[in-house]
């Protein structure tokens, strides 16, 4: 036997494709130029292989297109909402669903209804809209994240856990001043990493003997699931997810991931109470409870790619994919966040050019370059990303200054992988050549959207 391991391929085939553009250096120069040296500013048309976000990006099975078909657009009471509903409360567990058009929209609503102004919401390392949506409440975000998650050296299986001591000092120091803990599954800012089921388990004890609840940021839960199956407990990935669930009271949760559709969203609670105060202020900014902002098709879509999502031999091939991509930049030695994660490859900016203080933006700096260099696109997830204070309007610095590579679920083939890692090796071979960008349009929002740039020096 000449082979010791055998590969194994995607759980599907490919019915319909969608044409790529190649672009020349010179084009692709002048594009990221107009761009303001911003990746969100680009055209999708100027790039060739497009790893800005795993969210939306994702190819829809012949199930889910074919279940769009019965979209029923009705204004209220669509069939849709209901099989949505259902399937909520299989996979996740949870009693309530109210609809929203995606993650932040639940965010919104969550925020509003549990925060009050001077409030501490402690979590696993912020996300740009939970915490903002946390912030226009009037709360303040905690990081209580491991400090493992903080080093992309460390290779920590669990770079999602919450210290438990940490979160204990919070709850002690500030009675009836927490509404409720955040827990991310997977952490996306860490770099994809996933929370231990014994973790958060401890996390739920503690917020018990605390009267404090527990919301689930659910986007990743799926790919967190499998990591919980790889290195912790050979259980299927829908066993895991439902565990996870379990052990919280509610979950935000973006369809754009995970549940592998377009466009969608939702809040999930156990508690009547929040379910009914829910279902009030989604009218107010979504849409009516029975649909927050989705037609009867794309909640149909959801409904469908949540089932698929639960699915091991998808995750497998979902997580082995990004695991390919960077496992080929680890060979070669360039610095990436370790361990890989679940949903994307995280290339350490400060590693990747030690000669661009942070101040000069070195992802976003970085990810220009990527592009320039291939047409592949990413985002940076750095110093742009964290923004300012919200009350002193301090620049966040945060020790994470990475450049992702997001890897849509089910579009991407090995090839794409192999041409990406090989760009990225052009880069880092000549990285001595690229400079930093100074910021000359911010936007007082999640700034990282629309922000504009210069680079310092002629590159
Ligand atoms: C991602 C996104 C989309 C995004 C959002 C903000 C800045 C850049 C890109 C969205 C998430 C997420 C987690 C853990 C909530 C949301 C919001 N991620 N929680 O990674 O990753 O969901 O986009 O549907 O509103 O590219 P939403």
């Amino acid at each position: 036997m000449r082979l010791n391991r055998r590969s194994w391929a995607e759980p599907y085939k490919i019915k319909v494709v969608e044409p790529l553009r190649v672009t020349t250096r010179e084009y692709r120069e002048r594009a990221i130029v107009d761009a303001g040296y911003n990746t969100f500013l680009l055209r999708s048309d100027d790039v060739y292989i497009d790893l800005l976000t795993d969210s939306g990006t994702n190819a829809m099975s012949d199930r889910q297109w074919a279940g769009m078909m019965l979209g029923d657009e009705a204004y209220a009471g669509s069939r849709n909402f209901y099989h949505l509903e259902d399937t909520v409360r299989r996979v996740y567990g949870y009693k309530h669903l109210i609809p929203t058009h995606q993650g932040r929209g639940a965010e919104h609503i969550i925020s509003q209804i549990l925060i009050r102004p001077g409030d501490l919401i402690p979590g696993n390392m912020y996300f740009t809209t939970t915490r903002l949506h946390q912030e226009l409440a009037g709360g303040r975000f905690v990081d209580v994240i491991i400090p493992e998650a903080h080093d992309p050296a460390s290779e920590h299986p669990f770079k999602g856990n919450v210290d438990l001591a940490k979160l204990e000092q919070v709850l002690r120091g500030n009675p009836a001043r927490v509404p409720y803990v955040s827990v991310a599954a997977t952490v996306n800012m860490a770099g994809g990493q996933p929370i231990s089921l014994e973790n958060l388990r401890a996390v739920r004890q503690l917020t018990a003997l605390h009267g404090v609840r527990l919301i689930l940021d659910a986007t990743r839960v799926a790919e967190n699931a499998y990591f919980n199956q790889q290195r912790e407990v050979d259980r299927p990935v829908a066993e895991l997810v439902r565990e996870i669930c379990s052990l919280t009271d509610g979950c935000t949760m973006s369809a754009k991931k995970d549940p592998l559709a377009n466009i969608g969203g939702f809040l999930a609670v156990n508690d009547d109470v929040i379910a009914e105060s829910a279902r009030n202020m989604v009218v107010i900014y979504e849409g009516l409870h029975t649909y927050g902002g989705m037609s009867g098709r794309d909640m149909e879509a959801v409904a469908i790619g949540i089932d698929e999502s639960v699915q091991d031999d998808h995750m497998r091939a979902r997580v082995g994919q990004v695991q390919y991509l960077g496992q080929k930049l680890r060979d070669w030695g360039i610095p990436i966040v370790l361990p890989i994660g679940g949903h994307g490859v995280f290339l350490d900016a400060r590693a990747f050019l030690p000669h661009v203080p942070q101040e000069l933006c070195p992802a976003q700096s970085l990810a220009a370059a990527i592009y320039v260099d291939s047409g592949v696109r990413t985002m940076e997830r750095g110093v742009v990303s964290a923004g300012r204070d919200a009350s002193t309007g301090e620049e966040h610095m945060p020790q994470l200054e990475l450049v992702r590579l997001a890897i849509p679920r089910r579009v991407y083939t090995q090839a794409h992988m192999d041409v990406t890692a090989e760009s990225i090796l052009c880069v880092y071979e000549d990285r001595g050549r690229i400079g930093g960008l100074k910021m000359v349009y911010e936007p007082k929002y999640l700034r990282f959207f629309q922000a504009r740039f210069e680079p310092t020096v002629r590159q």
